[in-house]
């Protein structure tokens, strides 16, 4: 009955959102931060151990300690490790259900506007067209230098030149914490937030701003809040419809409904 309701509301909807989270990755086999137990701000990557039952360097780290402008200035070795071997694992994983789904979603709603948090580039590998990647992509670097930014599938380090302008000066083109997203991203998911009536959240743990107060907005203009979570951990948000699952279980449904 809520997927039916979900879909309806989609249908109707004048102005719908689609944002993702790391868990709409998750059965790519892409770690999530926070892991299925819920979202611990700042938890430690016990996503990435458990999920893949990794051992070793990444254990002790929370995305919070790595994935911060001071922390890539501290260790830039360390950051860009990290990096690469987050690279490396994306690469080997292909897009899911969840990603075909939310694309077909797209084709039949032409007035959705989709925006993710995840870097991994998966959507797009899965043919979404128009999404914005808040967070930015991985596989992308910017130089410090000249700003110019670039496409790099191999491991980077400190050293690596940027392609324009020789010099050292590269670093991963990611909105870390403490950084503000693209004005243009913003732009785009604050007009639409003016005017939403239905947002659909698939795998976030609502934990990280601004993505996570975008529901919050869209309830205090009343309009829908559709969530597509495994568990439901809690949220700054409340959800109007809550669909209980796998990602890429539920919205191939939802893809059959609207
Ligand atoms: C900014 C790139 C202006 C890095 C990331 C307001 C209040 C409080 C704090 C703040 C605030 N405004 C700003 C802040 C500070 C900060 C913040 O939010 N901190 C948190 C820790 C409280 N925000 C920022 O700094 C942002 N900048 O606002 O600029 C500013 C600046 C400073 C101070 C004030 C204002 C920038 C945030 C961007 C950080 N970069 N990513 C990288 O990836 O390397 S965020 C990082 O977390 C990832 O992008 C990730 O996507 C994101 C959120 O995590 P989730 O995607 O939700 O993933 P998670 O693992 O947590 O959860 C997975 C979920 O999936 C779970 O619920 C699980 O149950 C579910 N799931 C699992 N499997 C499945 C599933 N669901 C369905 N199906 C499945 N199969």
């Amino acid at each position: 009955m809520s997927m039916e309701k979900a879909a309806a509301v989609l249908r109707r909807a004048q102005y719908p959102l689609f944002l993702s989270g790391a868990g709409i990755s998750a059965e790519s086999g892409v770690p999530t931060f926070r892991g299925t137990r819920g979202a611990k701000v700042g938890g430690a990557m016990e996503g990435l151990a458990a999920d893949r039952g990794i051992d070793g360097l990444w254990n002790n780290y929370r995305a919070e300690d790595l994935a911060t402008p001071e922390a890539f200035a501290r260790d830039p070795h360390l950051v860009w490790g990290w990096y690469n071997w987050r690279k490396r694992l994306i690469a080997s994983t292909q897009p899911n259900a969840a990603h075909f789904a939310i694309h077909r979603i797209a084709q039949k709603l032409p007035n959705l506007l989709c925006a993710t948090q995840n870097v991994d580039g998966l959507h797009t590998l899965a043919g979404l067209e128009s999404i914005l990647e808040m967070h930015g992509n991985i596989y992308r670097t910017r130089c410090t230098q000249c700003q110019s930014l670039a496409i790099i599938r191999d491991d980077v380090t400190p050293t690596t030149q940027c392609g324009n302008c020789q010099s050292a000066n590269l670093r991963p083109d990611i909105v870390w914490f403490g950084e503000q997203l693209p004005r243009a991203v913003l732009d785009s998911i604050y007009a639409r937030l003016a005017v939403c009536d239905a947002i659909l959240v698939v795998g976030t743990s609502g934990s990280v701003y601004p993505a996570a107060g975008f529901a919050i907005e869209v309830r205090r203009r009343e309009g829908v809040v559709i969530e597509i979570n495994v568990e439901d951990g809690h949220k700054p948000y409340a959800h109007d419809i809550y669909l209980r699952g796998k990602a890429g279980e539920i919205l191939p449904q939802i893809a059959d409904l609207v």
